[in-house]
């Protein structure tokens, strides 16, 4: 086994190649472009952009290193009969389902629900399409992991304190250890970013670990040695 070893906060995060997977949260243009799901909601979407930056360049090293990586998208049936009304008819704006520049809201197949061009998959990368906020609500991801034992997960995505907080929350339920990569994450609220990290790893990591992509890509360079 590769050694992946990596400072965090509250303490080091030990793993090892093999048995860690990264998980790319909802990086879609739903999320991170004007028209979709993220502007309905009353959301500036210029605040997520700075995470795209750090995530290829932690794509790019987990690449190099052969890492396990996930990608997941948030989005529904085109019928929407995977979508709660309760979810639907939320918030003021155009809903779920409703047509905008980018196709209908948060439908899969539509071009706001495709992962933004710059973090792609690559061949051999899953996609998980989740319905939602959670990566493991109603979605194969815990097979998909179990079947590769997977134990650890290095989290990167957006918003910080929905689909991330709430992946990563079932994550260590069902017993994952979790390292949240804080410069790969972003909100549209900066606070609710900030706080939502240190509730992670407050209470001697309660949730699990905060790191930083660099720690995470020494680390890579170190275990693909
Ligand atoms: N609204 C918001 O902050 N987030 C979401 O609705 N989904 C995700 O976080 N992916």
């Amino acid at each position: 086994m590769a050694k992946l070893t990596f400072d965090a906060t509250p303490a080091q995060f030990e793993t090892s190649l093999e048995r860690c997977a990264a998980i790319f949260i909802d990086m879609q243009r739903d999320f991170l472009e004007p028209g979709g799901f993220g502007e309905s909601l009353g959301n500036d979407v210029s605040r997520l952009r700075g995470a795209i930056e750090p995530c290829k360049r932690l794509l790019t090293g987990l690449r190099r290193a052969g890492a396990f990586v996930i990608h997941t998208r948030e989005g529904h049936r085109p019928d929407l009969s995977d979508a709660p009304p309760a979810k639907v008819h939320r918030g003021a704006g155009p809903k779920i389902g409703d047509v905008g520049p980018m196709g209908r809201i948060l439908v899969r197949g539509e071009p706001g629900h495709d992962l933004i061009e710059e973090l792609h998959p690559i061949a051999g990368e899953p996609v998980i399409d989740k319905p939602g906020k959670g990566a493991f609500y109603a979605t194969e991801l815990e097979p998909m992991l179990r079947n590769r034992n997977i134990e650890a997960l290095l989290v990167c995505g957006v918003t910080t304190e929905v689909c991330v907080h709430t992946t990563v929350r079932e994550a260590n339920d069902r017993g994952f250890r979790c390292a949240v990569v804080s410069d790969c994450c972003a909100s549209y609220f900066p606070e609710f970013h900030e706080v939502a990290l240190r509730m992670v790893c407050a209470q001697g990591g309660i949730f699990g670990w905060v790191t930083q992509s660099s720690q995470v890509l020494d680390a890579l360079a170190r275990a693909a040695q």
